[in-house]
């Protein structure tokens, strides 16, 4: 039912869903970005389109805990299912992903046509997905399995052409640094926490160590930040790690979740501001309705809902980060590989449009779908194939040339009423999304939607 509803109605679900399960327990916002040196923006503005990886100790349960099903993300479980740390510590035993390839995930990437991957090195749980000298609770020394899936990605991305990032938590529900938000023997919550009395020195010296590895040994291109709503991260804790960051590597790029206006790039969560923001930007977004694996959550969004929500993304001038939850043996589910390669076929037909693109010049939604823009052209990814046959750009520009992008089709142009007309062949060439090329002279002049 979910996805049959317009793109429309489908973000404000997602976003009003947000709202309700996920906005109370975390009071916080994708803020403005502060800049002391500029990162190396360029590869990142021009990709449009990432994988987004959770993956840790929560794929174990995956969403039941003692045969019941723990609502809420999977990654969640330690918290929402009130498991004691014991208990919890005990999966990196049951952790053994003997079906892991690390060529075949960066694979499934670059065939959606994905230009990076973000990958979680240690999310709130604290469990470390690579070979960190910081702590012992980490995926090469606690389980069974005993290898690096950092490292494999990192070497698998190089050679196939992916820049290689990852995300970290600053909340660690893990470390002893930090302190549950209710302690309790046998019904711990842990979110937010706080640092430990006089332990907050040592918690950042920690992070250093790691950050440290993740950028001389694993190569990250950039730190997706997280977890900084905890009690006792101030301005001061993001300023320090910022220029400590910026000192091993200025070029690494950071997203605004350091917190306190530090970062390159702001993180809308789970939706798509209408018409963009100002400044960089990129959202991420789930293929189902958690981030870690979640054995029973089938809610699948469709392949044409998600090539919709990245043409929305490169309409608004941002990137589109989607996520996929493997199992604890290592596989990418089925479902999700389907929908990643549908958009690949897509793209692979229409990357032109996103790719390297810039943002619709447009004040308003076009009631066909969206537009993009690259210097002396004008792309029109339609959603709604017209009835009437012709589309109403509202410009003054006159169209030099005008044809569909599928099959290099020329098509008729005209100046009409409300700006340059397109007309169009009965059928659209692709249900999900048919993109028309319009070559014009100088920068678009929009007219008065
Ligand atoms: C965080 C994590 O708690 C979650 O598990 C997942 O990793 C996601 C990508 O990030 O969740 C958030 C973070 C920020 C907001 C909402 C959920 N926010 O800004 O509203």
């Amino acid at each position: 039912m979910f996805f049959k509803r317009p793109v429309m109605l489908a973000v404000f679900s997602v976003t009003l869903a947000m709202l309700i399960t996920v906005a109370p327990r975390h009071a916080m916002a994708a803020g403005p970005v502060h800049k002391m040196h500029t990162a190396n923006m360029g590869w990142w503005k021009k990709a449009r389109f990432g994988m987004f990886i959770h993956w840790g100790l929560y794929s174990v349960p995956a969403g039941v805990w003692h045969g019941k099903r723990v609502p809420g993300y999977g990654e969640w479980i330690k918290n929402d299912g009130h498991i004691p740390n014991k208990q919890y510590n005990a999966l990196a035993k049951k952790f053994d992903p003997v079906d892991f390839n690390a060529n075949q995930w960066v694979k499934i990437a670059r065939e959606a046509g994905m230009k990076y991957m973000v990958i979680t090195s240690k999310h709130h749980e604290g469990f470390c997905m690579f070979n960190t000298k910081a702590t012992n609770f980490n995926i090469v020394k606690d389980t069974p399995w005993h290898k690096d899936p950092l490292a494999m990605l990192s070497a698998a991305c190089r050679e196939q052409g992916l820049k290689f990032c990852t995300y970290y938590s600053i909340m660690d529900w893990h470390s002893r640094d930090q302190l549950p938000a209710h302690a309790s023997a046998t019904h711990p919550t842990y979110n937010p926490t706080h640092f430990a009395p006089g332990r907050k020195a040592a918690y950042l010296r920690y992070m250093e160590r790691q950050i440290h590895e993740l950028i001389t040994q694993y190569h990250t291109h950039l730190i997706w930040f997280d977890g900084q709503w905890m009690h006792g991260w101030n301005k001061s804790c993001a300023r320090e790690l910022y220029r400590y960051i910026r000192s091993i590597d200025p070029t690494v790029i950071l997203n605004s979740r350091i917190g306190f206006g530090y970062g390159d790039y702001a993180t809308p969560e789970q939706h798509i501001p209408p018409m963009g923001i100002p400044g960089p930007w990129e959202t991420c977004m789930t293929i189902n309705t958690t981030w870690g694996y979640v054995s029973w959550n089938h809610d699948w969004k469709s392949s044409a809902t998600l090539i919709h929500h990245l043409i929305h993304c490169a309409s608004g001038g941002g990137n589109f980060l989607l996520n996929v939850g493997p199992t604890a043996k290592g596989i990418i589910p089925q479902p999700e590989v389907k929908r990643l390669l549908a958009i690949g076929k897509w793209l692979k037909v229409n990357g032109q449009a996103i790719y390297g693109s810039h943002r619709t010049p447009f004040a308003k939604k076009l009631p066909f779908g969206y537009a993009t823009a690259k210097p002396g052209k004008l792309f029109l990814e339609v959603t709604r194939w017209p009835k009437s046959r012709t589309l109403v750009v509202p410009m003054r520009n006159a169209i030099t040339k005008a044809y569909l992008l599928a099959n290099d089709l020329p098509l008729q142009t005209a100046t009409g009423l409300g700006g340059q007309l397109v007309y169009l062949p009965a059928a659209a060439p692709d249900p999900v999304a048919s993109v028309i090329v319009l070559k014009i002279a100088g920068p678009v002049q929009p007219l008065k939607q």
